[in-house]
């Protein structure tokens, strides 16, 4: 089986969800937003998919560099293309990211889940099929009813605990909220929710990206107190220094780095300084299903875990796909949005949860999305 054509369709679909200027999610009107889907084709017919951002997966990117790489080889060399790929970034000169990697890795994976029959968290080879899920909140805002105070997140966390979850991250309040960010309010907010769902369900922060070190400090000992289950990149990842000294000095696990870049080079850099409790890795943050495995299995050779960053699909492959994941996120959740809505492209839900609180893998052979193909090619962009 050879690749003969690496095809782009992008299209317009309608959501709920609206960037702000530093490009947090939060609801709003229905509104049309561009959606890009990158499509691997081999000369028996086979097809494998993924969706991605129009921008990482443009025309330059796919002539320049992808189709250069993947046009007559094997589809099943998985490892071979995505070395060859990571070594055009270096003469890319910064043109050709591990989110574009991630969109083709990932694209190879569903091809071959495809080809074979078979779900890619068995193709993997499956720890579970279904994966706990923990609620993960949009950022704060100054929606009247939203998430605009500690007493909207408590009321919040209320709902999801009845929806099934059993754990809930707070994304607390950022810029461009006029008044954050503020460790004082990130911290009423996660006392807020504690005091709402009581002892028994696991609560996370994931707050201002940027705070100082004594800020970190501070909100990490007030989360101790809390019995919270980590604390999220409240550092700007680029110091590992920085993250190094926040675990040394606290009890709580910082679980990270997220968006450090580096995909698992990186990760075993922070294991060895010290600087986290708990790994993190993401399909679209390290490029692709490759390197995320790698480091989930770089995690747990040191008796780590590694929690997956993100929703959709691939990201619910990969926690299922190993012992040392505790977790599915999903979300973002607010209480103006209904999350299992879906989406106009996808005919059923990625990740349908139970009333336990459990994600069911699909038994859909490649990533197991339903994709209507239809209503993408009914609104393509010119
Ligand atoms: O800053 C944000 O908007 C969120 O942190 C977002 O990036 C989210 O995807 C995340 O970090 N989840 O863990
Ligand atoms: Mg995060």
């Amino acid at each position: 089986m050879r690749i003969v054509d690496v095809k782009v369709r992008v299209f317009r679909h309608t959501t709920r969800r609206h960037q702000d200027s530093a490009g947090h999610g939060h609801p709003g009107e229905p509104h049309k937003v561009k959606q890009g889907m990158l499509s691997i084709v081999c000369d028996d017919g086979s097809e494998g998919h993924c969706f991605g951002a129009p921008e990482t997966i443009r025309p330059h990117l796919i002539e320049t560099f992808v189709k250069k790489v993947l046009i007559g080889q094997d589809p099943f060399d998985r490892e071979l293309l995505w070395q060859e790929l990571a070594h055009w970034q270096r003469g890319s000169a910064g043109q050709l990211t591990d989110r574009t990697l991630a969109v083709v890795d990932t694209a190879l994976w569903d091809l071959a889940g495809r080809a074979l029959g078979l779900p890619v968290h068995k193709l993997i080879g499956a720890y579970r099929d279904k994966v706990p899920a923990y609620g993960s909140t949009m950022c704060g805002d100054e929606l009247e009813g939203g998430l605009a105070t500690p007493e909207d997140y408590g009321r919040f966390a209320e709902k999801l605990v009845a929806r099934g979850y059993k754990g809930i991250k707070l994304h607390t309040w950022m810029p461009p909220v006029s008044w954050s960010p503020n460790v004082k309010m990130d911290l009423k907010a996660c006392a807020a929710v504690r005091e709402a769902v009581g002892p028994d369900v696991a609560l996370m922060i994931d707050a201002y990206h940027w705070y100082s070190r004594t800020d970190a400090l501070e909100l990490g000992r007030g989360l101790e107190k809390l019995d919270f289950a980590w604390i999220e990149e409240p550092l700007d990842e680029q110091s590992t220094s920085s993250y190094a000294w926040l675990a040394a000095n606290l009890d709580i696990p910082v679980l990270g780095p997220e968006s450090a870049a580096g995909k698992h080079y990186a990760r075993a850099e922070w294991i060895k300084a010290g600087a986290c409790d708990i790994l993190r890795t993401g399909v679209h943050d390290v490029g692709g299903i490759t390197p995320s495995l790698k480091s989930i299995h770089l995690a747990d050779a040191y008796g780590m875990n590694c929690e997956i960053h993100g929703n959709g699909a691939p990201n619910l492959v990969l926690a299922a796909s190993a012992k040392n994941i505790r977790w599915y996120e999903r979300g973002l959740l607010h209480p103006f949005l209904e999350y299992d809505d879906g989406f106009e492209y996808l005919n059923s839900l990625a990740d349908p949860m139970d009333a336990d609180g459990f994600v069911h893998l699909s038994d859909k052979p490649g990533m197991g999305e339903d994709i209507n193909f239809d209503f993408i090619n009914d609104n393509l962009v010119a």
